[in-house]
């Protein structure tokens, strides 16, 4: 295990969350169109989350309806509910920090656009039970930037957000994952920039993963044991 690796399932212990607001949410509310229980979801804060997750014959998840929402699919936490300021996701102002072996670089988002790109079809799935269809991705390996920072042979990888609370800005991947050619820093997502509840300016995402380690507004990857 490498040192700063999470365990997917720490996800199961932690306290629930108000996912505000989530696709499910709107989904559902789009199905049940009104009334007295439209308001009691609405207002019912965190609980209504599990409520309306166990509700999931409402809201599409998985199959060929990846459900609604930016860029066509649903959302896990919104940027607003991470504390995402357009201010630090501009390109002028985002820079992605990678460091490794020999040193450490700043990307800005023309920089990355300049590395080669490729595309993988992967869907999300979130260990609290849902998960989406295959969505196309586009973006830089994650092996091509270990390789910019001098590892020609993948190491770990430590990816961190903009995000400055919660336990899921920031997560491990290991060597294996940087090294699958379908592990990807995205950029874009079905043929669009992703969208700022998607995690423009930049995500990871990886195949065979829980959806938890496909960090949304990356800031810094660090590879190798540093
Ligand atoms: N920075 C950050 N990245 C994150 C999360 C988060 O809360 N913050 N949630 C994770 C979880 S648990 C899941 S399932 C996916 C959901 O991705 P989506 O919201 O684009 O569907 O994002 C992951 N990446
Ligand atoms: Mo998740």
């Amino acid at each position: 295990m490498p040192k700063r690796s999470r365990p997917p399932s720490r996800e199961r212990w932690s306290p629930p969350r108000p996912d505000t607001p989530t696709v499910s949410r709107r989904g559902a509310l789009a199905f049940v169109g009104g009334g007295s229980l439209l308001l009691f979801l609405t207002t019912a804060g965190q609980s209504a989350d599990g409520l309306l997750r166990r509700t999931a014959l409402l809201a599409p998840r998985g199959g060929p309806d990846p459900g609604t929402g930016p860029n066509g699919f649903q959302i896990n936490k919104t940027a607003r509910y991470a504390g995402i300021r357009t201010a630090e996701t501009s390109r002028e102002a985002w820079r992605l920090v990678v460091t490794g072996r020999t040193g450490t670089v700043r990307l800005g988002r023309d920089d990355l656009l300049r590395l080669p790109l490729h595309s993988a079809s992967l869907p999300i799935a979130c260990v609290e039970g849902w998960s989406t269809s295959d969505q196309w991705w586009r973006g830089v390996r994650l092996l091509d930037l270990a390789a910019l920072v001098g590892h020609d042979d993948p190491p770990d990888v430590f990816v961190e957000s903009l995000q400055r609370r919660g336990a899921f800005r920031h997560a491990a991947l290991r060597a294996n994952q940087v090294a699958d050619p379908r592990s990807l820093l995205a950029l874009y997502v079905n043929g669009e920039e992703l969208s700022p509840d998607h995690g423009h300016p930049a995500r990871v995402i990886v195949p065979a993963a829980p959806g938890v380690l496909n960090t949304k507004w990356v800031a810094r990857m660090t590879f190798g044991d540093l």
